[in-house]
């Protein structure tokens, strides 16, 4: 339940926030399979509940375990599934089986067209019944685990999982998905469910389908969405040994520091010495589709797609040092937190449009299409296995490291000029600058960069360039 399964030349995964299933499959033939991404991270695919005005929550709120969303049914999903895989790309899935979709004022609807009644905790669609629920109480108090586990968060109603009819319902659920070709689960809130009611679901997941390529006995990859900043009730590390952890303390640190709240010379030593979990099981990632609109944790030293220039920069130090289980947003644009995806006047989620250059259009933002990033995906599969070398900083805000002999990186956060030689530790030669440009023909569209016979190189980045950031690796030499 610790690897994701990813192929071996490839390591990141994006999540593709609440895009339809239909477009998935195209983006990862047209795109995400060719520019060697790992993985996606895709929204709940069942059930939930229409909630008024459509906000992006609304799929946190499960009605049942139909495979119908506002991403597509059950039989897009699993085409999906089947092109991406058969392109290199994974499928993870974001699954929510804490809770059920809370009261709602009137009638519940699912978009599968279910109906339930959360007033008597009676979702016939699955069925489950008021039996299969701890009694309502509301979450007060976050450092009594009791609470935190066996009443409602935010109102939705708590599944009991110690129940064996809840524990069946939701290994259908998940054994499905495994059956359509799935690597693996982001669960939803497991921090409000006891780990010993996930180890018996977990120990009773079918193996990973052979048909969809996965060695025999393969387990499906689990990470569990446990918010561990430190000072609650709940530690994550009464999660390690059930899968990886979502590690929101590299997301709130890495924020801080290429905000300018932390030196970036202080990364030189990032991963357990920070506080964060060991590397192979640490989901890593810059913010996550709650904390860039002011959900769950981290506050307000998370970066978005909406500082742009620093976002890239700490995308780039995410995917090129190497630790944890990486992984991209891929938003849409938004001003109000609650607001959903683009959508037409029936309420259907439109499809992103890709424009001439590549990136979105149509309410997309799409930072897995930005160059400064894509890029950076294929950095670190050239850069696969090799280790943090000849860190360089300049004592405060400018550092740079080489990947073995693979990649070199630097970073400029000073309001002042980068103009130094430094170890690049590549083979002598020209090699192209993938984030100001990237390889056209034999030429480069962006900076050039001589490395010397000794490894050296005269590395410049400007404070007021587009970006902070400047990367060469080995399979980018002209
Ligand atoms: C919506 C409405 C609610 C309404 C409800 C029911 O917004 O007003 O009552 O419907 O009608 C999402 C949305 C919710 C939405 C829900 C259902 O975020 O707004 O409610 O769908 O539609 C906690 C959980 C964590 C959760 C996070 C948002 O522990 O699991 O809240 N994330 C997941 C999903 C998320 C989803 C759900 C769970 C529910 O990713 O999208 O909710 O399925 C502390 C605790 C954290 C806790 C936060 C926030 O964090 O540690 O565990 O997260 O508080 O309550 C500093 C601290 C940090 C602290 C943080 C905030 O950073 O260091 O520890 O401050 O205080």
């Amino acid at each position: 339940q610790f690897d994701p399964h990813q192929l071996p030349d490839r390591s990141t995964m994006v999540h593709l926030f609440e895009w339809k299933w239909d477009d998935i499959a195209l983006e990862c033939e047209n795109f995400l399979g060719p520019k060697g991404f790992a993985g996606i991270q895709v929204s709940p695919v069942n059930e939930n509940v229409i909630a008024p005005k459509r906000p992006w929550w609304e799929r946190y709120q499960p009605i049942s375990f139909i495979l119908t969303t506002r991403s597509g049914n059950e039989q897009q999903f699993a085409n999906m599934v089947k092109r991406c895989n058969k392109v290199g790309v994974r499928t993870y899935v974001d699954v929510v089986f804490n809770h059920m979709a809370a009261k709602q004022g009137g009638q519940a609807v699912g978009t599968g067209g279910s109906r339930a009644y959360p007033e008597n905790k009676d979702y016939p669609a699955v069925p489950f019944t008021n039996a299969d629920f701890h009694p309502s109480c509301g979450i007060q108090d976050y450092n009594d685990a009791y609470q935190v586990r066996n009443c409602e968060l935010v109102a939705l109603r708590d599944l009991n999982q110690t129940i064996p009819h809840v524990q069946n319902k939701i290994l259908e659920f998940l054994d499905r998905l495994v059956d359509l070709g799935v690597a693996g689960f982001r669960v939803d809130a497991a921090k409000h469910m006891w780990p010993n009611d996930l180890r018996v679901i977990y120990g009773s997941l079918k193996n990973l389908n052979t048909a969809h390529g996965f060695p025999p006995n393969s387990k499906p990859f689990i990470v569990q969405e446990v918010i561990d900043l430190g000072g609650e009730g709940i530690k994550r590390d009464e999660y390690v040994d059930l899968g990886a952890i979502t590690e929101f303390k590299v997301s709130a640190a890495i924020g801080k520091a290429f905000r300018g709240g932390d030196d970036l010379k202080n990364l030189k030593n990032w991963g357990e010495q920070w506080g964060f979990l060991e590397s192979s099981k640490a989901l890593v990632f810059v913010d996550n589709h709650d904390n860039q609109r002011g959900h769950g944790a981290g506050g307000a030293d998370i970066l978005t797609y909406k500082q742009s220039k620093p976002y890239k920069m700490a995308t780039a130090f995410n995917l090129g040092f190497p630790f944890g289980i990486t992984r991209i947003m891929s938003s849409f644009s938004f001003d109000d937190t609650d607001q959903g995806p683009p959508k037409d006047s029936s309420g259907n989620i439109k499809s992103p449009v890709i424009q001439k250059d590549g990136s979105c259009d149509a309410g997309w933002v799409c930072e897995h299409r930005w160059r400064q990033i894509y890029n950076m995906v294929e950095f670190q599969n050239q850069v696969k296995g090799t280790e943090v070398g000849n860190w360089w900083d300049n004592g405060k805000n400018q550092i740079a490291f080489c990947r073995g002999n693979a990649g070199f990186i630097a970073f400029n956060l000073e309001s002042f000029d980068l103009n130094q030689d430094i170890q690049t530790c590549l083979p002598a030669g020209t090699y192209c600058d993938v984030i100001s440009g990237d390889k056209v023909g034999s030429n480069c569209s962006g900076k050039k960069v001589l490395v010397g016979n000794d490894g050296k190189a005269r590395i410049i980045i400007g404070p007021n360039e587009d970006d902070g950031v400047l990367a060469i690796h080995k399979g980018k030499k002209l």
